[in-house]
């Protein structure tokens, strides 16, 4: 179970955040009710949420999943592959030593986003990515290794982040699209398959047992309801510009 979470509101310099997505700029007055509802909902699964104010030096800082992985025994500040996004960790840093007492740091020639990281149970996949790089990966390893956790490389080629494609929803079931449906790491779970004209509904997340899902994708929400699931729809419209999905809004633990 979940009990916190920590969100950043998004500033003006958004509209000008790194992208690949082709559809158009984010609208900043609508980012902000969509930020607003999507606060609402994480507060509805019972976490107690700590806000922290927009920073306009950073378009991209609203996705703070990428700056910190939370786990239950130390948080790690990451080192991020996208030079733009490198010191959105320096205030983060602060946030984070006011929960964890352990803080470890990802230190160049290291680079990693912690939307490369999926966490099941004590086991955390690490995607390879073009923001995630190996000696990232393995420094994350080591350091999950010595808080007596576990961690394993997914090389990914067809999107941003791993957490792109792939969402851990508890009980084994695995919501998957793309290039995660055949890896043979992923087969011993129940995998959800998610339609490839649906895939951004890949990214939902799952907390204490309701799964937020974005707004927009029926066949997905379909099947995450027929795994057992309740929803929450929240409209992220404006951030899936960014290429962010849900879980890049929130750092939660
Ligand atoms: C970026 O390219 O870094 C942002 N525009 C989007 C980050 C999304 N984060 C994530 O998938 N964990």
């Amino acid at each position: 179970m979940f009990t916190k979470a920590i969100t950043r509101t998004p500033c003006k310099a958004m509209v000008d955040g790194l992208s690949s997505a082709n559809l158009g700029k984010p609208d900043y007055q609508k980012a902000l009710l969509q930020h607003a509802d999507y606060i609402e909902a994480l507060k509805e699964c019972g976490l107690q949420v700590t806000e922290l104010p927009a920073d306009e030096k950073f378009p991209d800082s609203t996705f703070v999943e990428d700056v910190a992985l939370m786990t239950p025994r130390c948080a790690i500040l990451t080192n991020p592959g996208a030079p733009t996004r490198r010191l959105e960790t320096r205030s983060m840093l602060k946030t984070i030593r006011e929960f964890y007492a352990k803080v470890e740091m990802i230190e160049a020639p290291g680079t990693l986003e912690a939307g490369d990281i999926m966490m099941v149970g004590d086991h955390y996949f690490i995607g390879l990515s073009e923001r995630t790089n190996r000696a990232g990966a393995e420094q994350m390893i080591t350091i999950l290794k010595n808080h007596g956790l576990r961690g394993s490389m997914v090389e990914l080629t067809e999107v941003l982040h791993l957490k792109t494609g792939l969402g851990y929803l508890e009980n084994n079931n695995l919501l998957a699209c793309g290039e995660f449906l055949s890896k043979p790491e992923f087969q011993r779970y129940h995998l959800l398959k998610v339609d490839p004209d649906e895939a951004y509904a890949a990214n939902s997340v799952w907390i204490n047992g309701t799964v937020l899902t974005p707004r927009g994708f029926p066949k997905a929400m379909a099947l995450i309801k027929s795994a057992g699931y309740n929803i929450r729809e929240v409209d992220v419209s404006e951030f899936q510009k960014l290429d962010g999905g849900l879980s890049c809004l929130s750092l939660r633990f």
